[in-house]
């Protein structure tokens, strides 16, 4: 009998699992059903653009946590599929920090190419993964007919990302404010924030980019508030970095060295959850934020029941090559290419991971730490081979050239790993091109 897999979501990761089914299948091999359950109605995660915040119009939460006018926070070079270069998507090779718009046509060419469309069930919502006999009952709503069905599976690979359930802390007298308080979960358009003096939490890639947004579309000032730690870039004139608020008087902001001032909106950039509500108790991932993930053998297979899944459910330095890596690797232990050791060794994995991560030292240890990950899992399948060192050095000019200039970085080039051509300046400097769309940003 034909194995049955569920694959849920067709964001990158989910596409990265068709893919790697599709390039075994179209080497001779004889590949499972996949079903693969996509609750948008296209494909893309967070890459699909989506204005709507809140519920969409099926009551859904809405997945996207994207926004306009964002630009790649890193190198493309970092990211480039092993399998697809960016010259041979767009014809020549372009900038390296394209915005969403550039992205996402780039990863929809790998998958209109493949053309694995047919086997994604649109508009389909997960609901409920349990496991019996042997084997997952996945059940599904169709949102635009709204009925529920039950499907039975072999496997089951999660691919519903984390970073779109946001974490969202309280603090004293934001029930009192006058203004906008909003999560970076449901921010959108810099343009709302003009003339404003703005109030971020948190000091990790979203209070960097949402912060730098806001400046680049005209806030008055922004302000920067940190549990832990100050970025400590050389920020423009109207920035400031302060510590942790305390509370909110109006719109009076208390921080705790006992400074204050006054804003007029409040953005939690304060990170995600890994949210799996549909699946069952004993199934369910529970890890922070982490490279080393808990409970994932090779950070990939549940250790529990190996028969399960969970693709790109590290934080990330490396995505869509570092997906790709996984869902190779997935994909061979399913057909049978790769064994699965027994649950200790599988537990000693996850360990090993975890305190090989905690002995790293800074953020160049975490980016060499995820590419030796990749290197591990592409050693063990036919994932084309590319030069993970060269990435991580693309990740080390980048951190470099952030520290010269916060609102600099993206103007600089670097080398793809798979072509060896030098990526060509942007024709306009990250903050004075107001317009994001793909037709501008490849005029070059
Ligand atoms: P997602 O892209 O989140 O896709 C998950 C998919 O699963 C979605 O399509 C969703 O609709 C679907 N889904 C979820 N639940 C269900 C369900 N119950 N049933 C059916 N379908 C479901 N990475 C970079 O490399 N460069 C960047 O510049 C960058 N910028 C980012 C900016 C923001 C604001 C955020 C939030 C992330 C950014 N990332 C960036 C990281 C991002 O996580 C990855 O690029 C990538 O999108 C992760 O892919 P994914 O498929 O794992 O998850
Ligand atoms: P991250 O990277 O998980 O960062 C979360 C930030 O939020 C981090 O600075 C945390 O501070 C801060 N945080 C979390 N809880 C609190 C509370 N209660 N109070 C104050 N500060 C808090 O999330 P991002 O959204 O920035 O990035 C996620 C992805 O989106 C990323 O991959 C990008 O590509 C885009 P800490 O340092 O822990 O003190």
């Amino acid at each position: 009998m034909t194995k049955r897999i569920a694959i849920i979501g067709a964001g990158p990761s989910g596409l990265a699992q068709l893919r790697a089914f599709q390039s075994a299948a179209a080497k001779g091999a004889e590949i499972p059903e996949i079903v693969c359950y996509e609750k948008q109605s296209d494909w893309g995660g967070l890459w699909n653009y989506t204005w709507r915040t809140g519920l969409d119009e099926y009551g859904e939460p809405v997945h996207g946590s994207m926004y306009r006018y964002l630009w790649s926070n890193g190198p493309k070079e970092g990211l480039e599929f092993a399998d697809y270069s960016f010259e041979e998507h767009f014809g020549k090779q372009i900038a390296s920090y394209p915005p969403r718009a550039v992205l996402f046509d780039y990863i929809e060419g790998r998958v209109k190419r493949a053309n694995v469309r047919d086997w994604i069930k649109f508009s389909h919502s997960v609901k409920n993964v349990t496991f019996d006999d042997g084997h997952f009952h996945v059940t599904v709503k169709d949102l635009p007919n709204d009925s529920v069905s039950t499907e039975t599976f072999d496997h089951v690979i999660v691919c519903s990302g984390h970073f779109s359930t946001p974490n969202v802390p309280h603090f004293e007298g934001f029930d009192k404010f006058p203004g906008r308080v909003l999560h970076a979960h449901d921010f959108r358009d810099a343009v709302e924030f003009k003339d404003q003096d703005v109030l971020i939490i948190g000091t990790s890639y979203s209070a960097e980019d949402i912060g730098s947004q806001c400046w680049k579309y005209g806030a008055k000032s922004i302000t920067v508030s940190h549990r832990t730690a100050a970025m400590g870039f050389d920020w423009p004139d109207n920035w400031a970095e302060v510590p942790l608020l305390t509370h909110m008087d109006g719109k009076t902001a208390h921080f705790k060295d006992g400074t204050s001032r006054e804003v007029d909106a409040i953005i939690l950039c304060t990170g995600y959850q890994h949210h799996f509500p549909f699946m069952e108790e004993k199934l369910r991932l529970r890890t922070a934020n982490r490279l080393a993930t808990a409970d994932l053998y090779k950070g990939v297979a549940w250790v529990d029941n190996p028969d399960l899944f969970y693709i790109g459910m590290q934080d990330q330095w490396f995505t869509f090559n570092m997906f790709d890596a996984q869902a190779w690797w997935a994909r061979d232990v399913i057909m049978g290419r790769i064994g699965i050791p027994d649950r200790a060794a599988m537990k000693a994995d996850v360990e090993d991971r975890i305190a090989r991560e905690d002995a790293g030292e800074d953020d160049y240890d975490a980016i060499w730490y995820q590419g030796d990950y990749i290197k591990e899992l592409i050693e063990e399948t036919d994932y084309p081979t590319f030069d993970v060192e060269g990435a991580c050095m693309a990740f080390k000019e980048w951190k470099a050239n952030k520290k010269k200039g916060i609102m600099t970085f993206r103007n600089h080039g670097h080398k793809s790993v798979l072509t060896g051509t030098m990526a060509p300046k942007h024709h306009t400097p990250w903050k004075d091109a107001l317009d994001d769309s793909l037709e501008v940003y490849l005029q070059n």
